[in-house]
Formats: C-alpha cells, sequence, structure tokens
C-alpha cells in the first residue's frame, strides 16, 4: 500500500459508490428518486468520481511541495481533452463499482457517459498531443503542470448543407463542468496598451517600466489530471480573462456607464474563443491578446509561488524550473519571463538572460511556411510596447553574437534577426523562441532532420547541441485500453495487462499473430468494433455500412497537403472500375475533419466529398461493392469508435510535409494496416512493423523537386487511362449536376504545373497500392496476420515514451 493509499478515505467499492451517487443526486444536485434520471445522472456521477479525484488531487499538491525538486510547466494555447468521465474512471479502477451503482438506478454506464461534452479546446494534432502528454505525465508521476485557456467556447461544431462545411459555435461550458474548480485567489493582472518609461531608481540603476496600462484580469480554472492507478493527479490550469474593477471604475465615476460595460466585454473576448486555424496564422490582434494573456499569467504565477518562499533570490530558480513552449503560441514567454525579472524583480539583464535561456525549451509543430507565426511590429508596438522593447534588446544582444562569429556576414544577420524587414516589418516568433530556449526539437526523426537542415539550418550551425528530435506518441489508456476494450481484454488474456503502462510488452502478441485460433478472436473483435462504427455511421449519415467490407478511414484536419483529395480521386476510381463491370474488393470509405472556415479549398474538398458520397450511395449498381460517407463533426470522441474498426489506415500527406501525423499511431495501436507515404512518423511505424505489413508508396522528399522538374499533371493525364477517367468525371459535371463549374478549383489545381502537393503525381504510386492492399485483405489470414503485428509493434508510439525521453533529455527530471 503507497503512502498515499494510507491516507485515502473514500473507498472505491460498490456500496460506497452507490451511497455517494444518491447522496449526489439527492442532495447536491436536489432531485429525488423518482425524477428522471437522464441528464441529471451524468453530473452525479462526475461529482461521486470527482470526491476519488479531490482526495488524491491534495495529497498530490502536498507530496509535490515537499519532495519535488524541479517542476514542469508546459504552456500551450490548446488542450484537446474530450471527455474526462470514462477517462477518469478507468484511470481510477472505478469501472466496475460504477457500472453496478448505474445499474442500481436502471441507467446504463455507456448511456450515460456519451453524454458528456467533449472539451474541445483544440484544433487537432497539436492539441491532442498535449492532452496526451499531460496523462503521461501523470502516470509516470512527474511533477508537470499545464497551462492553456479556458475558452468558453471550443473548436466549432461542423454541419453540412447542399453538401457544404456549416460552422455552428461549441458552447460546450452551457450546463457548467464538474471537471474544472475555479481558484478566484490566484487570479493575476495582465497589462495591455500603454507605454514604456524609464527612470533612474535610488541605487542609481536605469530602470523600465510599463505604465499606463489597461490591466485584464486572469481567473484560474483548475483540471484534474489523474494518472492511471497510481493516485497521481496532476493540476491543467486554464485561464479565464475577466475585468478589472478598477478599469470599470473610472468610467463609471465619469459617468459614461455604456462605456465602461463595453470595456468589460474587450477584456472577456480574450478568451471567448478558439482560433479554428491549424496552418495559416490570422494576424489577428485577439489572438495575440491570447497569446500574451496566457504567457503572461502562467508566468506570474510560477513566480508568485516562488517568491513567497524564495523572496528575490532567483539563483537557483532555473535548476528547479522548466518552460515547454507548445510550437511558437506561447512563445511570448521568452521576453515576459525578462521582463518580469527585470522590471518587477530587479534582476540585472545578464542573470535573467540566464534564467531564461536555462528554463525555456521549444517544439516546432510545423514545417509549412504559412504557419510559421509572425506578428507585425506596429501591433505589438501598440498592444505590449515593453515587450517590444525587450525583444529588440533580445534581438540586438544576438547579432551581436553571430557578427562575432560570422564577421562581416551581414547577409547571415539579416537571416537570422528576429525581425524580418520590409515595408511591414514583422517579429518571426519561431527565431525568439530559439534564441530564448536550450532546447529546441521536431515531433518525428524525418522533421527534426528538416529542421535543422532547412528551415533552421542557420541556428542548427550556431547551436548545433541546441537542437534534438522528440518523436511524438499517443496513451495506450484512451488510444486502445477505453476505447478497444475487447481488444484489450483479449490481449490480456494472450500476455498480461502490464502493457498499458510498458506498451513495449505488446511485443509479446508476435507470437500470436500466426495462431489460427487466436486470430479469429482477433478478427471477431475487430468485426465487433467494425458493427459499433455502422451503427454510428448509420445514425450520423444514414448510410448503411457492411462490417464485412474493408473499413478503409482518413480522419484528420482538412488540407490539401494532407491529400484528401487523392483519397476522393481513388473513390471514384473505384466507382469507375465497377460502372464498367469490373471486380473490385468491397470497402466503406470514411473521411471525416474539419477545415478552417476561411479555408475555401479545404472547404471545397469536403464539397466533392459530400457529392461523390451522393452518387456512389445511391447508386443501386455500386451498393453492393462500394459505401462512402464525410463524417460529420470529427473530434476526439469520434475517433474512439473509428479507430478501432479501421481496417485500412490512410495516411497519404506529400512528402516532407506532415511533422509526425498522431492518428497515424492510434490506428497502427488498434490494428489498421497503413497505407501511407514517406513521411512524418509513418517513416518510423513502417520501420518498427517492416514494410510487409506497411502498404508504402509516393515521391519521396529528396524526389519530389526532381520530378516536378520533369513532369507535368497534364502529360500524366494524358498517359494515365485510370486517372483521365476519374478527372474527366469530375469536369463533366457528374459530381455536380446541378451545379456546373463548382469544381473547378480542384481541377485547376491537379493540372496546375507546380502544384505543391503533387497530387496527380502520386496517383499511380496511389492506385497501384491500395489495388495490393485490396488484394492482402482478401487473404484473411495474411491480414489478420498483419493486423496482430502492427498492434504488436506500436509500443515505440506511446507517449510514455515520449515523455520519458522529455523526462531524461530535456526537462532532467
Ligand atoms: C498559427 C496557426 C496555427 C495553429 C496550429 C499553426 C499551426 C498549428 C499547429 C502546428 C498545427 C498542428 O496541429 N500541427 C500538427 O502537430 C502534430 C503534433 O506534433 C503533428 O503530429 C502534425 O503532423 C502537425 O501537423
Amino acid at each position: 500500500m503507497s503512502s498515499t493509499e494510507k491516507k485515502l478515505v473514500l473507498g472505491n467499492n460498490l456500496k460506497q459508490v452507490t451511497s455517494d451517487l444518491h447522496r449526489h443526486f439527492n442532495f447536491t444536485l436536489g432531485h429525488f428518486d423518482t425524477d428522471e434520471t437522464d441528464g441529471e445522472m451524468l453530473n452525479a456521477l462526475a461529482l461521486t468520481v470527482r470526491d476519488r479525484v479531490m482526495e488524491r488531487w491534495r495529497l498530490s499538491i502536498e507530496d509535490e511541495k515537499n519532495n519535488a525538486k524541479k517542476k514542469v510547466f508546459y504552456l500551450s494555447l490548446e488542450f484537446l481533452l474530450g471527455r474526462s468521465l470514462t477517462n477518469t474512471v478507468l484511470n481510477l479502477d472505478l469501472d466496475e463499482a460504477v457500472r453496478t451503482a448505474l445499474k442500481d438506478f436502471g441507467c446504463a454506464y455507456e448511456d450515460i457517459e456519451s453524454e458528456e461534452k467533449d472539451a474541445g479546446l483544440g484544433n487537432g494534432g497539436l492539441g491532442r498531443l498535449a492532452a496526451c502528454f499531460m496523462d503521461s505525465c501523470a502516470s509516470l508521476n512527474l511533477p508537470v503542470t499545464g497551462y492553456g485557456i479556458r475558452y468558453e467556447y471550443g473548436m466549432f461544431h461542423q454541419s453540412f448543407d447542399e453538401g457544404y462545411q456549416i460552422e455552428q459555435p461549441d458552447h460546450w461550458l452551457r450546463d457548467g463542468s464538474p471537471w474544472e474548480i475555479e481558484r478566484p485567489k490566484d487570479t493575476k493582472h495582465v497589462k495591455f496598451y500603454g507605454h514604456s518609461e524609464f527612470y533612474t531608481n535610488e541605487q542609481g540603476e536605469q530602470c523600465a517600466r510599463w505604465c499606463n496600462t489597461q490591466d485584464v484580469l486572469a481567473v484560474p480554472y483548475d483540471m484534474p489530471i489523474p494518472g492511471y492507478r497510481n493516485d497521481k493527479i496532476n493540476t491543467l490550469r486554464l485561464w479565464k480573462a475577466a475585468a478589472t474593477d478598477e478599469f470599470n471604475l473610472a468610467d463609471f465615476n465619469a459617468g459614461d456607464y455604456s462605456d465602461a460595460v463595453a470595456q468589460k466585454n474587450t477584456a472577456e473576448q480574450i478568451t471567448m474563443v478558439l482560433y479554428p486555424n491549424d496552418s495559416s496564422e490570422s494576424g489577428k490582434e485577439l489572438r495575440l491578446r491570447q497569446q500574451y494573456f496566457l504567457a503572461s499569467a502562467s508566468l506570474q504565477d510560477v513566480l508568485d509561488t516562488w517568491t513567497k518562499e524564495n523572496k528575490k533570490d532567483f539563483s537557483t530558480f532555473a535548476e528547479s524550473h522548466c518552460f515547454q513552449l507548445n510550437d511558437t503560441h506561447p512563445t511570448l514567454a521568452v521576453a515576459e519571463l525578462m521582463r518580469l525579472l527585470v522590471d518587477d524583480y530587479n534582476q540585472q539583464w545578464d542573470e535573467a538572460w540566464a534564467i531564461t535561456c536555462q528554463t525555456m525549451a521549444y517544439t516546432n509543430h510545423t514545417l509549412l511556411p504559412e504557419a510559421l507565426e509572425k506578428w507585425s511590429v506596429r501591433l505589438i508596438g501598440q498592444l505590449l510596447p515593453r515587450i517590444l522593447d525587450i525583444i529588440y534588446e533580445i534581438n540586438s544582444r544576438f547579432l551581436q553574437e553571430v557578427a562575432q562569429k560570422w564577421p562581416g556576414d551581414v547577409d547571415r544577420q539579416r537571416r537570422m534577426s528576429i525581425i524580418e524587414e520590409g515595408d511591414e516589418p514583422h517579429v518571426r516568433m519561431a527565431y525568439l523562441a530559439i534564441i530564448g530556449s536550450f532546447s529546441v526539437n521536431g515531433v518525428a526523426a524525418l522533421h527534426s532532420q528538416l529542421l535543422t537542415t532547412g528551415l533552421f539550418k542557420d541556428f542548427h550551425d550556431l547551436w548545433p547541441k541546441k537542437f534534438n528530435n522528440k518523436t511524438n506518441g499517443v496513451t495506450p489508456r484512451r488510444w486502445l485500453a477505453h476505447c478497444n476494450k475487447e481488444l484489450s481484454q483479449l490481449m490480456n488474456s494472450a500476455i498480461g495487462d502490464k502493457w498499458v503502462c510498458h506498451l513495449d510488452d505488446l511485443a509479446k502478441l508476435k507470437k500470436y499473430a500466426g495462431d489460427t485460433a487466436f486470430q479469429d478472436k482477433w478478427r471477431q473483435v475487430k468485426y465487433n468494433n467494425k458493427v459499433r462504427l455502422a451503427n454510428l455511421v448509420n445514425q450520423k449519415c444514414g448510410v448503411n455500412f457492411d462490417p464485412q467490407f474493408m473499413f478503409d478511414v482518413q480522419v484528420k484536419r482538412i488540407h490539401e497537403y494532407k491529400r484528401q483529395l487523392l483519397n476522393v480521386l481513388h473513390i471514384i476510381h473505384l466507382y469507375d472500375r465497377v460502372i464498367r463491370g469490373e471486380e473490385i474488393l468491397p470497402r466503406c470509405v470514411l473521411i471525416g475533419g474539419k477545415a478552417a472556415p476561411g479555408y475555401a479549398f479545404a472547404k471545397l474538398i469536403i464539397k466533392l466529398t459530400n457529392n461523390v458520397a451522393k452518387v456512389v450511395n445511391s447508386d443501386p449498381k455500386v451498393a453492393s461493392k462500394l459505401k462512402v460517407v464525410f463524417f460529420p463533426n470529427y473530434r476526439v470522441t469520434s475517433m474512439e469508435v473509428i479507430c478501432p474498426a479501421t481496417d485500412l489506415s490512410e495516411q497519404i500527406s506529400t512528402a516532407g510535409k506532415e511533422a509526425s501525423g498522431t492518428g497515424n499511431m492510434k490506428f497502427m495501436m488498434n490494428g489498421a494496416i497503413t497505407i501511407g507515404t514517406y513521411d512524418g512518423a509513418n517513416i518510423e511505424i513502417l520501420d518498427a512493423v517492416g514494410e510487409d505489413n506497411f502498404f508504402l508508396f509516393g515521391l519521396k522528399v529528396g524526389e519530389i523537386a526532381q520530378y516536378r522538374a520533369y513532369n507535368n499533371p497534364n502529360d500524366l493525364i494524358a498517359v494515365d487511362e485510370d486517372l483521365r477517367r476519374v478527372i474527366n468525371l469530375i469536369e463533366c459535371g457528374h459530381f455536380s449536376m446541378f451545379e456546373p463549374g463548382v469544381f473547378e478549383p480542384i481541377i485547376r489545381s491537379i493540372r496546375n504545373p507546380n502544384d505543391p502537393w503533387m497530387v496527380a503525381a502520386d496517383f499511380r504510386s496511389y492506385i497501384d497500392t491500395q489495388e495490393l492492399a485490396a488484394q492482402a485483405y482478401a487473404d484473411t489470414n495474411r491480414w489478420t496476420r498483419s493486423s496482430i503485428l502492427n498492434t504488436a509493434s506500436s509500443g515505440h508510439f506511446s507517449s510514455d515514451r515520449t515523455i520519458r525521453e522529455y523526462a531524461n533529455q530535456i526537462w532532467s527530471i
């Protein structure tokens, strides 16, 4: 029994859980036993579970205070948590007690859990990665706190009208959330606008202060992050913006009531909505305010805790703190830490800079040039004048260092400057992050290598040791133990249940890969999962998926580089073959994902998919061979049903564009086989599982530029009859009978000799490889063996492995 366990009062046994459930239902929530339980039982259950979280949380905080030598803070504008109830029940080992207790009320656990809304506080990969990391940190008992924003509206809800994406607001907090605890005592003031003032203090030192600011309050809401069966609860602290009272008072007294109220709204706007943009930067002032708001509130929080115990002695601060920056979004933290140390805590610049560079670490998640954040100097100067001073000072000292190392190399200085000169000068956030950090990492081997040879080459020349790789991972708790309970049980019966925390243990499954009795059971589980997904597809799309068919799935944000378009061209090709009377392997194809509301081309891809689906699904000649859906409102909770049911996982980005991918890992863990390009973490998946168990196709990074020089899509179309027929079906309006010409931009893009996404170039290789996958699927035993081997080889892709690497190699905890 652990020391924490001894101090726990609330039991996990059926009797205590049942009695707490009654107590919360009747007394906390004020219902009678005769009331309808719908909706309310979720809250009563959440509170019952939360009580058990609370006692562990308190002990974890106490333990960390007494024993943690170093703490890590994960700063991220996004945490894509999904549902909390099921995850907490799993991690606290409450599953059985909860199921039985609910029966007492005549409720089924599955019905209750499905009522919880997703916490959709993120766009996609980067936000979900932060959530998986939080789970692993707690499960590994590491002192890691997350800092983020409590968006009132999370990722928008997606539906379709005439095949076009419609966005609706996601007011996930409307009915409140039992998983957040407001901590008003820890409220911080965040400064905006105003100006810098320079003065000499009593000691005769030159000092600066930021005056005449318009302050906004940052109120923290803490969410518990439970570890897996280890009684550890970490904290995710999310900030909500609120207006200050003083701020309003001045205007009230001046008799300007409506202005005062309007200003209150301006303050509270900051945390109103998540920007649903996951590649191109919008350049919007509100987004910049969100970024600074997070950075400032979080750092003040850490420094307040520190100075409460250590006064103004920062001599051991660096050795006991580390800040991990999730992409450049929280990078103003570099300048903000300098400001707090120098202006508020009177530290010398050099000491403050040493602390900053020893505590900040930066993770890059993308090579796409349009996703690299740049803020106009004018905007930063207006909104955060003191921060701009500090950025200039950091830059001028840095450029001196560059000049010393490469005397006279003015071009290099211009290239490496934090300030990009031009008509409208900009601050390059990635450069600020690299200069202010002791570690810079990419998220898969290829990606990290491309960073050092391409995008950040100059910085790699200067500081080669700063750069490192941390291949992403996903948590096996949510993405296997929870979402695929039946497969988990089957695996437990064969290899025990240690894999939940030691995913490499799955390798023990390899010896069962050829065992026909085990294969039969494996296939049966997959079949049952396919039935479950088929029901969901029927309910959401009104289309019947036959679980005997191959389930071919691509779910992720919609983006040209991810090439959902290539997938649709393949669907049209299959349809064309069926119409021509050819035999094909029966398939159900599912595509899902959200497009950024301002990304017109991505929205047109959704429209094309929906139109193709409509033609395919309504043709009786095709019904026994092919079904297609665009799955609406794809999110964490849908993936929990989709990945266990998938046979073929589509990971088909243009080589060099997908930093890592993490969906690819979830599918692999659940026994799907990948059809993919040589890109991101696909390469490491291929390495782990071997080429017999992976369908590799397409041009590699090195081949793309060369190929482009010699090949024009129009020539390819001329010589490839399959491609020509597919393009022709779109061009002639077969999928747009009543909307002539709607898909013209798509045709133009495929035919563009400079198509950056290489859709036509990879078509032949993709189609041929799809055919190989179909043949492999027809050989049931071969496919099942491959499926088992994929799960068995997925140990490397646990976020526990990733977090151990961060902890050992970056954080030193
Ligand atoms: C400025 C707007 C913006 C917002 C978010 C630009 C870029 C982003 C993210 C970097 C997008 C993102 O989620 N990137 C994905 O990160 C995953 C986790 O590392 C990777 O697996 C994906 O390959 C990468 O696209």
